[in-house]
């Protein structure tokens, strides 16, 4: 496992004052090129082989990404909350159809920062909006030097390499984090589109491109600043935790690739465990 380097001087987004949440730089932005609802003829969105329909956002500026029917991922630090509404659009057009439903409760996943929030209903399977799975690789090393694609503020879409994946010592907590610095300087590279993130990210997704679609790996946290970089919540490491709270719910991650039969039997087993202790303790 590679550990993050403690002399890197974090500063959480949270400490932005919440009227100048900035938007996520992109070293060479260029609006048809970054931008999901760019509506020039001259749109080459960097984004448009992939389906980025469950990435919401509200008008406070919050994002959620849906995980299942009515759950959704975002930020413990900057989050929608109860009587929010997010809206989803199904394609790369804001003029397009979208669909808005109201947060009714969340809560955060152990004590990270990550939070887990649900809608009142469902999202319609008719809207094709998507629910992502969550990247599930062997190893944690496995994750280093993954492209991803971050989402971020107003909607831009730019992309990074992970650099490292590790524990970060938090006040008196210990948070799971990919790291990805802003150096233009990335293997493989990706020039041009290469991203540092801003205070109106936060809450916002990371995705990787597993099997030509979008798979989860982070939601934006905070930004380092002595050597520029950005952190996620590296959410792999929540999988167990997210499901135990969402088996509540009656719902459950998915994930890529497909666990093999004894992880979902190991998985389905601890819920259960879980479950009737918490019967058991009412
Ligand atoms: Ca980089």
């Amino acid at each position: 496992m590679k550990f993050l380097l403690l002399s890197i001087v974090i500063v959480s987004m949270f400490l932005f004052p919440p009227d100048g949440r900035g938007t996520m730089i992109v070293r060479d932005y260029t609006p048809s090129e970054h931008y999901r609802f760019y509506t020039g003829s001259d749109k080459n969105f960097i984004g448009t082989p992939y389906d980025f329909s469950g990435v919401g956002s509200s008008n406070g500026g919050h994002w959620a990404t849906l995980v299942t029917d009515n759950c959704f991922f975002s930020a413990t630090h900057f989050h929608p909350g109860p009587g929010e509404k997010v809206t989803f659009w199904d394609s790369n057009q804001s003029a397009g159809s979208s669909y808005t439903y109201t947060v009714t409760g969340g809560t955060s996943v152990g004590s990270s920062d990550l939070w887990l929030g649900w809608f009142d209903t469902a999202v319609t399977v008719n809207s094709s909006i998507a629910r992502y799975p969550v990247l599930m690789l062997p190893l944690v090393d496995d994750y280093f030097a993954l492209e991803l694609y971050n989402y971020g503020a107003n909607h831009l879409v730019g992309r990074n390499v992970i650099d490292e994946v590790g524990l970060y010592t938090y006040g008196v907590s210990s948070l799971a984090v990919a790291w990805y610095d802003y150096d233009n300087n990335d293997s493989p590279s990706v020039g041009g589109d290469e991203t540092y993130l801003q205070g109106g990210d936060s809450g916002a997704p990371s995705f990787t491109v597993f099997v030509d679609r979008l798979a989860l790996t982070g939601v934006h946290w905070g930004i380092s600043i002595d050597t520029p970089g950005s952190f996620d919540t590296f959410i792999p490491a929540y999988y167990v935790a997210t499901n135990v709270l969402l088996v509540t719910r009656g719902q459950i991650l998915s994930s890529v690739p497909e666990p093999g039969s004894f992880f979902y039997m190991l998985v389905i087993l601890c819920l259960l465990w879980f479950r009737q202790r918490r019967c058991t303790l009412r």
